[in-house]
């Protein structure tokens, strides 16, 4: 008994110890339940193809050399659901370190071309959930990964849309911690501001992303707030209602890698809007991003080459002076921020994009697609042609009267739409605009 007892409350001692505050989103900002705001300074890690979070040997490695960096944060684009975490995980949170990590994987992303939302990738994006959740440095959920890169890319959005609706309504269904849930945005410019509205629009709070973030690599050597371009990527933020931030950063032309940046994001100009940045990436590899390198590379073609020649295990060893430079930037930046109970978010969400031919093909009002709903080519190419926009005079018409209609559009959907032209005729200007929109799903 006795024994037992201490071993019991050994056991809560050592939980307690390595409790991590978990993260949520409140307004546009993160926070720790300690009610402090939290900043990412993160690393993307993913050493190979297959989940870096297994061998937990190599996390303790790899952990202890972030936290010497400074960092707080991981990003992990591909896991294995089926895998065991754990020992990775408290590895992690013992060093104060989170993680972010996407939920798709190379088979079930949504695709750009002929994007579906469909059962099999619900259910493969949940097993990641169900893995991640019971991690308290869990911080959030990408449900992609630049799925858009152009304008007329932008049909697909709304399947990200839809993908993070049914993720957070089976995130509350389970009673899971409420772990914000977001996207991880191509920096286009013609692309980003629409796109980024358009993923946080909407009354309805269940169909918006809890935050959205930009792999941008506008600063390179060199560079300024103004310069650089992050003044205009800021433009677009004073008034954003989720919090948002880099989810990947740092140009690597030309080398050696300052990381200046960094001041600016973690700066007075920016710290009101942004949530800090995760730099792209850890590990060495042909691509010349890596902060690390697990030692000299071989010839790709050489007996038993790790791929691309490049070591993926072992002590991290720092590359100078991308390393020491990146640390010594974190050093001098630490915002404070708000604290949560300081904090009464006031921004609403921002009004839903039009369709802009070539920029922005969805009218932003448009009822989301169900599971399983697919994507109609055809009827799409017939609106782009100019119907939509010639029957309703312009983009902002078409979105008119959305928020009653798009109901009307998804129970009409219940019951089946043969002929759009036949449903068509008849409507109000707004409605059409709503369900010329809608139908492309059908
Ligand atoms: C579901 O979507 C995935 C990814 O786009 C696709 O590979 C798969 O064929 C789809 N499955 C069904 C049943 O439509
Ligand atoms: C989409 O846009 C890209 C560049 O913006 C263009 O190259 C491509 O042809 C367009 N595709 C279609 C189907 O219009
Ligand atoms: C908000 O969206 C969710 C998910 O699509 C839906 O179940 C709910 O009915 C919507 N609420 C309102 C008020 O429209
Ligand atoms: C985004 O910011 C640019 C200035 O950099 C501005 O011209 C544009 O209108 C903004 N777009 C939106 C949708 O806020
Ligand atoms: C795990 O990492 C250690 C340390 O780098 C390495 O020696 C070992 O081979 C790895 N195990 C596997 C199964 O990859
Ligand atoms: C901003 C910064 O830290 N720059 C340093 C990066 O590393 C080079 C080489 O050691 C130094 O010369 C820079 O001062």
């Amino acid at each position: 008994m006795k024994t037992s007892s201490l071993l019991l409350s050994a056991a809560a001692l050592a939980s307690s110890a390595s409790a991590i505050a978990t993260i949520s989103a409140k307004g546009a900002k993160f926070f720790t339940s300690d009610g402090n705001q939290f900043f990412i300074k993160g690393v993307a890690y993913q050493l190979t193809p297959d989940d870096p979070l297994v061998n937990s040997t190599q996390c303790a490695l790899d952990s202890a050399l972030m936290k010497t960096l400074g960092a707080n944060t991981i990003r992990v684009y591909h896991v294995d659901p089926n895998g065991d975490h754990s020992d990775c995980m408290s590895t992690f949170a013992d060093d104060g370190i989170y993680l972010f990590v996407d939920l798709d994987t190379f088979t079930t992303q949504i695709n750009p071309d002929n994007p579906t939302w469909n059962q099999t990738q619900y259910s493969a994006f949940q097993k990641v959930m169900d893995e991640f959740q019971q991690f308290d440095n869990t911080a959030g959920f990408f449900v992609g990964n630049e799925v858009l890169t152009t304008g007329n890319n932008s049909i697909a959005a709304p399947y990200v849309k839809a993908a993070a609706r049914d993720m957070k309504s089976y995130r509350d269904s389970k009673g899971y911690r409420t772990i914000p849930i977001g996207y991880s945005a191509a920096d286009i410019a013609s692309l980003r501001p629409n796109l980024q509205n358009y993923l946080a629009c909407g009354t309805n709070t269940s169909e918006a992303l809890d935050f959205f973030s930009l792999n941008a690599y506008e600063w390179c050597g060199e560079s300024s707030y103004t310069t650089s371009g992050y003044s205009q990527l800021n433009e677009n933020v004073t008034d954003y209602n989720i919090p948002i931030f880099f989810s990947e950063t740092g140009c690597n032309t030309p080398a050696p890698r300052t990381f200046e940046d960094q001041a600016a994001i973690f700066g007075s100009q920016m710290d009101p809007y942004w949530s800090g940045a995760i730099i792209y990436e850890w590990i060495e590899e042909s691509n010349n991003y890596g902060l690390i390198s697990y030692g000299p590379s071989v010839a790709a073609t050489a007996t038993d080459a790790p791929p691309d020649g490049y070591t993926r295990t072992g002590t991290p060893t720092p590359i100078s002076p991308d390393f020491t430079n990146l640390s010594n930037q974190w050093k001098t930046l630490s915002p404070s921020g708000i604290s949560a109970s300081a904090y009464t978010p006031s921004n609403s969400p921002p009004a839903c994009p039009a369709y802009t031919s070539a920029l922005w093909e969805v009218n932003g009002n448009v009822a989301l697609p169900t599971l399983g709903q697919t994507y109609d080519a055809q009827v799409q190419s017939s609106i782009t042609a100019g119907t939509a926009a010639s029957k309703t005079g312009s983009g902002s018409a078409a979105a008119t009267g959305s928020s009653t209609a798009s109901g009307a559009a998804a129970s009409a959907s219940a019951s089946g739409m043969a002929s759009p032209g036949k449903e068509i005729a008849g409507m109000g200007v707004g409605l059409v605009g709503v369900m010329l929109g809608f139908i492309w799903w059908l």
